[in-house]
């Protein structure tokens, strides 16, 4: 599967693109096509895999990835293709702060930009509920927002980060996406956006279930799309919710939320909600 292309341009190197791929359960390829226009050539490249059990490792460019000394052979991204025949070794070209993309010994070395990691601190996100917050009994709030994908661009994923008082369900375009229960630790999930049944929209969607006192919930999302571009969707004043307990179904897109009332941005000096962390 295509997952995506850099610019083209000689100075590509300079800028390092993030990208999200959905693995298949137990055989997984990685493959690369890199154009070379002149002079050096070489390829940085590390992928975090993530399990369903929340497990984490890390496989990175090195000696055990395979080449072809030649234009890259029709159908080499297939799973199914032999790399048995002609393909060879790679050649280390050496760490991360290597020359000739840079020296680490030298005073100007600079560190390859990388796309921002999506966090509370540096958004605008908003702890959101229906009314401002007092000591109401325990009941769950629906909340709404529909992201408008720009024209000519589609969306390929959304990275976002969640946190409620007390428990949050999280819904992407009608889907389960995430479950979270405290409002000190946030949740970060990473939600493949291919095949939407629309693709000119991505619908949030989130039931909070308030155990009492205080209810609120912040969010965060960064919606990255094809040409490597992204948007940023906050929670705020303009989210959708009702004053009623969340209605069943009221996460399907053919739910329309315009007859509900615009979110309130809430006095966060009643909660205890100061310090939200999301995991990186
Ligand atoms: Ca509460």
């Amino acid at each position: 599967m295509h997952i995506a292309s850099s610019p083209s341009s000689p100075t590509d190197w300079t800028t390092t693109q993030r990208w999200y791929a959905d693995l298949l359960p137990d055989f997984n390829v990685f493959t690369v096509s890199v154009t070379n226009t002149g002079a050096q050539a070489g390829l940085l490249i590390a992928c975090r895999n993530t399990y369903d059990d929340g497990t984490i490792d890390t496989l990175v460019g090195d000696q055990s990835w395979k080449t072809i000394e030649q234009d890259p052979p029709a159908n080499f991204q297939s799973p199914l293709f032999n790399d048995l025949l002609n393909w060879v070794d790679v050649v280390d070209q050496g760490v991360y702060r290597t020359t000739p993309w840079d020296d680490a010994a030298s005073a100007s070395f600079d560190e390859l930009a990388l796309p921002p990691v999506l966090d509370f601190s540096s958004s605008s996100a908003q702890w959101i509920w229906d009314v401002n917050p007092g000591s109401e009994a325990a009941d769950s709030r629906a909340f709404k927002y529909t992201f408008s994908v720009p024209q000519g661009r589609v969306a390929k994923y959304a990275t976002v980060i969640i946190a409620a008082d007390n428990q949050h369900y999280l819904y992407v375009n009608g889907l389960p996406a995430n479950y979270g229960a405290s409002f000190q630790d946030a949740q970060r999930v990473v939600v493949n956006l291919a095949g939407a049944p629309d693709p000119d929209m991505v619908l949030f969607a989130v039931e909070v279930l308030d155990e009492g006192g205080p209810g609120g919930v912040i969010f965060a999302a960064q919606v990255v799309f094809d040409d490597g571009s992204s948007e940023t969707v906050e929670s705020g004043g303009e989210w959708k919710t009702l004053s009623a307990t969340t209605p069943v179904d009221f996460m399907n897109p053919s739910v329309k939320d315009n007859e509900w009332q615009n979110a309130v941005v809430v006095d966060t000096t009643v909660g205890s909600w100061t310090a939200v962390v999301p995991p990186i």
